[in-house]
């Protein structure tokens, strides 16, 4: 409809907005992604967001974590490098984080009160920033915190943590505008993650994604969404692009893994090898 601030998003458009990769380039051009990811117990989503990121494109990945935890995440992913917290959840800075090209924070977190300061200095830190899970959750519990998010982040919340950072909404049309409200008051892009993922603006303008099924609502399928457009945001792709070019390859990756394991086998530990087996179809 003319006027509507509503898109569409297909195939056509995500593949105009990929990056070429120069062929001389080293891993120093592609960016460095760090991942704020994992407490005790919820390691797991470190691991995932980790395989995704290294699946992004992007040069190098590090993931800060319990360092109690590094073993887990360096038998799984090699490629990775780890930055130890000395608490078994996320209580101090990785060093210099201003050396990171972007910064992904929230899945597996944990809601603790140490964990909620270091993540109020993360936000300042000054870096393009994707905000998941228990970093969202912390930002709906603390408005101090919200007023700290960089220009420019991407929010990634699932309807729970949407409901907990602008309330309970009436229908459809509510809670977009809602959306429209989160994202201009943060300067941020907001992507509401389900079927049909939307990803609003901070103009106000919402994209909905094709790519994705039922399968993918299994636990850690949006550890997975973070570590990859945290990828792409470090890789050197401007937020709108990182956040629609990851949440259609993310889904898409969903499909692809759906043809071998069907909607029920599926899992989030299988959709990393079918983005790279996206990439592949891509280049
Ligand atoms: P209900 O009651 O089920 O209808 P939480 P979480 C609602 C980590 N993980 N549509 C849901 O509603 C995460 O990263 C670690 C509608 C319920 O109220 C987090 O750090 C894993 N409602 C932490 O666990 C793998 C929806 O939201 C609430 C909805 C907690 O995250 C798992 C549930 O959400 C997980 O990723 C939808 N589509 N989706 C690991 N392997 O380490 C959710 N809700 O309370 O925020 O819990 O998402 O599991
Ligand atoms: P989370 O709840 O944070 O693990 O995120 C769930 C992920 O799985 C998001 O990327 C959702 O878009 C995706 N997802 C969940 N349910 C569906 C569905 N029914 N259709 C398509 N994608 C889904
Ligand atoms: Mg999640």
């Amino acid at each position: 409809q003319v006027g509507t601030p509503y898109f569409y998003v297909d195939e056509e458009l995500i593949r105009k907005m990929l990056l070429p990769r120069p062929r001389f380039g080293h891993k120093g051009c592609f960016g460095h992604a760090l991942l704020v990811c994992g407490s005790e117990g919820m390691v797991g989503a470190a691991v995932l967001a980790a395989g995704a990121a290294l699946r992004s494109g992007c040069g190098l990945v590090t993931v800060h974590l319990p360092r109690e935890e590094r073993v887990a995440l360096q038998a799984n992913h090699p490629a990775a490098m780890v930055s130890g917290d000395e608490q078994p959840c996320f209580s101090h800075l990785p060093q210099q984080p201003q050396r990171f090209t972007a910064i992904g924070v929230g899945p597996g977190l944990g809601q603790r009160l140490q964990t909620a300061r270091a993540l109020e200095a993360l936000l300042q830190c000054g870096r393009p920033m994707v905000i998941d899970a228990d970093a969202l959750n912390l930002l709906a519990a603390d408005p101090g915190l919200q007023e700290l998010v960089p220009a420019g982040s991407i929010l990634t919340p699932h309807p729970g943590e949407l409901r907990r950072l602008v309330g309970e909404w009436e229908d459809d049309a509510d809670r977009n505008e809602r959306v429209r409200q989160l994202a201009r008051r943060l300067s941020a892009y907001v992507v509401v993650k389900g079927a049909h993922t939307m990803v609003c603006t901070p103009e106000g303008i919402c994209y909905f994604n094709p790519t994705g099924n039922a399968g993918m609502a299994k636990g850690g399928s949006g550890d997975v969404l973070t570590g990859l457009i945290t990828g792409l945001l470090a890789r050197g792709y401007p937020p709108l692009p990182a956040a629609l070019v990851g949440v259609y390859l993310h889904g898409k990756a969903g499909d692809k893994a759906t043809q071998y394991y069907g909607q029920e086998g599926v899992n989030a530990g299988d959709l990393a090898d079918f983005i790279g087996e996206t990439w592949a179809e891509w280049e």
